[in-house]
């Protein structure tokens, strides 16, 4: 087999690579350890930053986020008695849509079926060879069982956090931060309480409320790490986020619904450099990990293959290296800024237990949700940086 381009990982950064190539002359294959089915499945994401919708628009994938998602303005904040509403339109021109990453996912695969690209799901074994080399290759199991080489030009490492791809970069610099606590997140057959999201603080633990339709909601509450979903009766589920999320303050109702799914997610923040090591180039969760309380995992994902898209279009077409040579740099400068956020929304917002840290808390959110130059700070990093920052 032999190819220009060979994407090991078929998640949002792997596909939409295959598509950004292919609008851009470039052929792949894309090689997929799990089945097509668990992958469109997977709960995940579910906020678009401005720069996100802009490019899944401009590259023919945004027709369903117009209609399907839900085009929100920002976001609020909120502690024991008050609730503050952040304008990101006001504060700085940009939004954000909520629209789930199983939606994004959906679309990708629809559209890289009509485009017939060679996606080989269910296969195993997946070795990168000689990726220094400019004959580089990868081998790799099928899903018939039998062995197969795939010969390119370069190799895009999008096979997430436990891929084999990040490991395939010798003396890689890692920068790993693991966070004392975890988010147990919920899916419900229930209409959300509120227009936008809600991040709120509560001396029993951050809660979020979100949502992914008129008909489902999406809530998060901070748990110890190792909490066991099993372990939380639904009702004790309810009644803790409607504690912390204020049901009953300012007539605010916090309405509960059947529950369809749960899981607990640990929560660290990881940051791998160099993102390229010859004609290996590393995407999404491959290279980097935020925690999910800035909303940037899959938004930085799609900022890195608008940046690596371009990258190997011009190297494989025009046969000019500038921007192959310059991807791992200019990656990494919003992969930091997204780090940076991610770190700053989720010490915020987390208790700790100790009460110096709670106050600490709740004076910045106070400053951040009552001064413009703390909301802007915020309302710029939330709905996204330009892609190219
Ligand atoms: P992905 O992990 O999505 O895709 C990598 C793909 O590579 C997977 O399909 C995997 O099966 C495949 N793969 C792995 N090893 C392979 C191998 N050896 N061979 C072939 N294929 C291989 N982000 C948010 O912004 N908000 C959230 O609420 C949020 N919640 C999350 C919850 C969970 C449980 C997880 C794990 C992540 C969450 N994220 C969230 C982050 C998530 O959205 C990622 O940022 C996003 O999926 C990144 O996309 P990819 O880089 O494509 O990685
Ligand atoms: C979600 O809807 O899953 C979601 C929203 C905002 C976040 C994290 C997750 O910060």
């Amino acid at each position: 087999m032999r190819t220009q381009v060979a994407i090991i990982g078929a998640g949002p950064a792997g596909l939409l690579l295959s598509h950004l190539l292919a609008q851009g002359g470039v052929e792949s294959v894309v090689l997929e350890t799990r089945s097509e089915e668990y992958v469109a499945a997977r709960i995940r994401a579910g906020i678009l930053e401005h720069s996100s919708v802009e490019l899944l628009e401009a590259a023919g994938l945004g027709g369903r986020i117009r209609t399907e998602g839900d085009h929100h303005r920002g976001i609020y904040l909120q502690w024991p008695g008050e609730r503050h509403h952040l304008d990101f339109v006001d504060l700085a021109g940009r939004s954000v849509w909520v629209y789930g990453q199983t939606e994004v996912q959906k679309d990708l695969i629809a559209a890289r079926k009509a485009d017939d690209q060679e996606v080989h799901y269910e296969v195993s074994d997946v070795s990168l060879h000689d990726v220094t080399s400019d004959r580089p290759f990868v081998t790799f199991t099928d899903s018939s069982g039998a062995t197969q080489r795939l010969d390119c030009a370069v190799i895009a490492g999008c096979d997430g956090s436990f891929g084999p791809s990040r490991h395939a970069v010798p003396a890689a610099q890692k920068f790993e931060k693991v966070y004392p606590y975890s988010w147990f997140g919920i899916l419900a057959d229930v209409a959300p309480s509120t227009d936008e999201l809600i991040y709120a603080w509560h001396p029993n633990g951050f809660a979020l409320h979100s949502m992914r339709s008129a008909t489902v909601s999406r809530l998060y509450l901070q748990v110890p790490n190792g909490t066991d979903p099993a372990s939380w009766s639904d009702d004790r589920i309810w009644d803790e986020l409607a504690t912390r999320l204020g049901h009953g303050q300012n007539g605010w109702k916090l309405n509960p619904g059947p529950i369809t799914d749960k899981s607990v997610l640990p929560m660290r923040s990881y940051v791998q450099t160099p993102m390229r090591h010859g004609n290996l180039y590393l995407a999404g969760d491959a290279a980097h990990i935020v925690p999910p309380t800035g909303a940037k995992g899959l938004n930085l994902a799609i900022a890195d293959v608008a940046l690596l898209s371009k990258a190997l279009i011009a190297s494989l077409v025009d046969r000019n290296q500038s921007l192959a040579d310059r991807y791992s740099d200019d990656a990494q400068r919003r992969v930091w800024r997204c780090t940076h956020f991610s770190w700053w929304m989720t010490t915020m917002l987390h208790t700790s237990g100790d009460p110096f840290d709670a106050e600490l808390q709740l004076s910045q959110l106070r400053w951040v949700a009552t001064s413009r130059a703390g909301a802007t700070g915020l309302a710029e990093n939330y709905a996204g940086l330009p892609i190219g920052y």
